[in-house]
Formats: structure tokens, C-alpha cells, sequence
């Protein structure tokens, strides 16, 4: 959870088209760009470079860029995203990785695997296979993580929750904030498990970025424990990217 990279990209005017399992509103173009503004403030206040990228308005959910590949200090892994609309986001993430890496590695078909549901802690890297992401994708980031060292471990995704990550986050070397649903399947064993107060779980997707825990904002009671815990919590808006089921953890790439 310390980094001194990530990587964005400009939501697209056509992200009002962009992938929703429920629709509850068109996205408002000029609130998400304000909110996204906000996102990348939070990134830089920390110290990090954040390299923004340009718009993509062939692809309208390309401000997730999180889902095209898995940045780590010994390399990147580009992914291949399940969601057909999304597949070619992932080709086009690569020259942008190969300002920072020498060694990147690609998800070939036929696995499908997508950055949201990966989850890296200081011992291993947990992947849930979700609507996006198959078995034979976590696989295949087995194999091409295995010499750097990455223990990858299979676990799921529950069902009607987009990603893994949609509902659990990576607070510091031991500890994982997480909804009851998911933290209640037993993948966190050994871990201490920080739950999303009820009717919260919406903020399980957050994000732990150097001194900071970037959490969206309007879950008051999360925020309070977090807070008591001792994290210093950041909030910023996430109304319109939660309409995609957008987080924070999906609008960048962090390393
Ligand atoms: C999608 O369905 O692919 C986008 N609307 C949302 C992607 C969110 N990404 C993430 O959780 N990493």
C-alpha cells in the first residue's frame, strides 16, 4: 500500500453508456469529472506522480482502468477483461505500462480474468472468480507471476457482486476492510477483517494509498471506525461511478 506511480484516465463523455447490473441514472458528465478531479488530488497529495490519461470514448467504462491490467514492483501483467466491450481496453493500457516496466507480461485467450477482482496483500495475491473472471485466468496469472515470487490463491466472488474487490479492500499489511458477505466465505483466514458497518457495504471498495484511506464519501459509520481504528480516512464523492458500479480501487493503477 505504498506507491509512488498510478495511473487514470479521463472519464469519456460516453461513459453514460458504460456497463451498469442495475440501472439507477445516467452518470452526470460534469459531477464525475469533479469527482474524478478530486481522486487524482487525493493520489498526488500523498506524493505520488500520477500520469492522467487521455479520454477513450470507444470505451465507455475506460475510466475503471484498474481492470486492464496488475501493476507490481517486479512487473505489470496485462489482463483480458471478460466484459466484451472492455477486452480492447487492455491492449491499449500497454504502451502506457511500458514507461514504468521492462518486463510485462499478457492474459492470453481463452482466459478472462479483469483487475477488480485481484487482490494483492504483502503475502499473497487473492483473485475471486466473478461474471469476469474464470478460472482459467487466475491460472494463467499463476503462471505468469510464479518467478517473481506471487503465491496466487482462488477464491469467489459472491454471486450478484461485480468484482472481488467490489466488496473488500486492503487497509495495511495485516488487515482487510470487508462486507460481512464476503468476509463470512472464510477467504480471510489469518487476516484481521475490518467489516463495513450495515447497510454500508457499498464502501467496501476503498482504497489503502500511502498514508491515506480513500473511501467514497456518504458511509459516516465505516468512516468512524476506520477513523477510531487510526487510518487517516479521505473521502471523495463517488455518486456517479457507483452508478456503474464504479469504485475507488477501479479508477486507478497503483505501484
Ligand atoms: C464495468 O462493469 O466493468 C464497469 N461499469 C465498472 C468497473 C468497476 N471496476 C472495478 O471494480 N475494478
Amino acid at each position: 500500500y505504498t506507491f509512488s506511480h498510478a495511473i487514470s484516465r479521463q472519464p469519456s463523455q460516453s461513459i453514460i453508456k458504460g456497463l451498469r447490473a442495475v440501472d439507477t441514472g445516467t452518470p452526470d458528465l460534469a459531477l464525475f469529472a469533479q469527482h474524478h478531479a478530486d481522486y487524482v488530488a487525493a493520489l498526488r497529495s500523498t506524493g505520488a506522480e500520477v500520469t492522467l490519461l487521455d479520454a477513450l470514448e470507444d470505451y465507455p467504462d475506460s475510466v475503471f482502468v484498474e481492470d486492464a491490467a496488475l501493476c507490481l514492483p517486479e512487473g505489470a501483467v496485462v489482463m483480458r477483461p471478460g466484459a466484451p466491450t472492455r477486452l480492447g481496453e487492455a491492449a491499449i493500457m500497454a504502451p502506457t505500462l511500458a514507461h514504468f516496466y521492462e518486463d510485462i507480461r499478457t492474459i492470453e485467450a481463452p482466459d478472462f480474468i479483469e483487475g477488480g477482482d485481484i487482490l494483492t496483500t504483502e503475502k499473497e495475491i487473492l483473485v475471486g472468480t466473478s461474471a469476469r473472471t474464470t478460472s482459467g485466468g487466475i491460472e494463467a496469472l499463476r503462471r505468469a507471476t510464479v518467478d517473481w515470487g506471487y503465491t496466487v490463491r482462488e477464491v469467489t466472488t459472491p454471486a450478484g457482486v461485480l468484482h472481488f474487490k467490489t466488496d473488500c479492500s486492503l487497509l495495511d499489511e495485516e488487515t482487510i476492510l470487508s462486507t460481512k458477505r464476503l468476509a463470512a466465505s472464510g477467504c480471510f483466514e489469518g487476516y484481521r477483517v475490518i467489516h463495513t458497518a450495515e447497510g454500508e457495504e457499498a464502501c467496501g471498495n476503498t482504497i489503502r494509498f500511502n498514508e491515506l484511506v480513500i473511501m467514497p464519501s456518504g458511509f459516516p459509520r465505516t468512516a468512524e471506525v476506520l477513523d477510531k481504528a487510526g487510518y487517516t480516512v479521505r473521502e471523495v464523492g463517488n455518486s456517479e461511478a457507483a452508478k456503474l458500479d464504479g469504485g475507488m480501487s477501479c479508477l486507478s493503477l497503483r505501484f
